[in-house]
């Protein structure tokens, strides 16, 4: 490699008058920024980071003592990335978030081009409704809130309801293209039965015929838990699965076999007991939440430990690879990424770790706070 990829000028005295001269006239001189700007690999301003669920959920019912989602719009806990402070979200592109609805609460109807999908942590049989249909959540289902769609969220039942929040808007933002609409009212009409989308789109390999859909995401509101944990079990006793993810499958749009968002994909991956795979690293931003089991996950050389319900993000090019704790049980890990828009634009990139057979060295194990 040569000492100076980008070049390199000696400065003088002429030349510090002509920054100042072209500063004054606000401009800049490009080889003083190209090292920064165009550096040979990503290097992301946010950190591989994880949230204990443990710390989180107690200050939950905190927000649930001190507001409601009448007064608050959506009572909700922000992940800051240590090193996207500024931005205040989990990655670069995506924020993770964590919300709670306690019964007979209402989060009133809105909508925002910035797309979202619920992951379902706790409580049961509360409702998302979009775009007129309401879907009953349950711990690991996964909801769709695509852009622009009218949405609101309310709990009918007895316990709290719970579930992370995964959405695009720093990256909508980052585009400069936000728009957001409040709903006159708290809740929108609903014109189409419960769960509608999931009888019509939500048996593998059959579609109905009279459904026109042209929108530019999956038309299945919820991808149900016992469907996916049915499927994902089943895979994964006479599967290989990949080097770098075990067992992984993507959540896919029934009518093109694509990606569920424009903008945002969804995996559900099983480790089986004792599994440990190969590192690996790409240009796409993962937010992960443990669903079953415990583990951990190396990332640049620092061992993350995670257990049930445990969130964690891995920014762009981090090299990652993941174990199961366990010699007997299997574990399941949920993550979202940016890897539709990525590929979109011609941005993805991935490669494996050759080196020391895939394994990182780990330099020193994460405390979370
Ligand atoms: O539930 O509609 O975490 O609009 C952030 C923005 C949740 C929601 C978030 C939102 C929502
Ligand atoms: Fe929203």
């Amino acid at each position: 490699m040569q000492e100076h990829p980008h070049g390199h000028v000696e400065n003088t005295a002429e030349l510090e008058a002509f920054y100042r001269d072209l500063d004054s006239m606000s401009t800049t001189a490009l080889w003083l920024l190209l090292a920064d700007q165009m550096p040979e690999t990503p290097k992301p301003k946010a950190v591989p980071f994880l949230w204990k669920y443990s710390r989180i959920r107690p200050q939950l019912f905190r927000a649930g003592e001190l507001v409601r989602p009448e007064q608050a719009n959506r009572r909700v806990i922000v992940l800051v990335n240590p090193g996207l402070k500024e931005q205040a979200s989990a990655t670069r592109n995506l924020n993770a978030n964590v919300q709670m609805v306690l019964p007979g609460e209402i989060a009133p109807a809105h909508r925002h081009v910035a797309s979202a999908l619920r992951f379902i942590i706790e409580g049961g049989g509360a409702y998302t409704a979009v775009d007129g249909e309401k879907t009953l959540m349950y711990p690991g289902d996964l909801v769709m809130t695509p852009n622009w769609s009218w949405h609101d969220h309310g709990n009918e039942t007895d316990g709290p309801m719970i579930w992370q929040d995964g959405l695009d808007m720093p990256m909508v933002n980052a585009l400069d293209a936000p728009f957001f609409e409040a709903y006159t009212g708290m809740q929108q009409g609903y014109t189409r039965p419960v769960d509608a989308s999931a009888r019509e789109y939500g048996r593998g390999g059959l579609k109905p015929t009279w459904e026109k859909w042209d929108k530019p995401y999956s038309p299945m509101l919820n991808y149900s838990w016992d469907q996916t944990r049915e499927t994902l079990h089943r895979l994964a006793k006479d599967s290989p699965g990949t080097p770098h993810d075990g067992v992984s499958l993507e959540y896919v749009n029934p009518q093109t076999g694509g990606p569920i968002m424009p903008t945002i994909g969804a995996n559900i991956q099983l480790l089986r007991p004792g599994e440990h795979t190969q590192a690996h690293r790409h240009t796409m931003d993962v937010v992960y939440q443990a669903v079953e089991g415990s583990g951990c996950t190396i990332v640049n050389g620092i061992r993350f430990n995670w257990e049930k319900n445990d969130i964690f993000v891995i920014p762009k090019w981090c090299l990652h690879e993941h174990a199961n704790a366990s010699k007997t049980a299997d574990a399941c890990l949920f993550s979202y990424n940016d890897a539709p828009a990525m590929r979109a634009l011609a941005l993805y990139r991935e490669e494996g770790l050759v080196d020391n057979d895939g394994y990182q060295e780990v330099n020193s194990v994460f405390q979370p706070l």
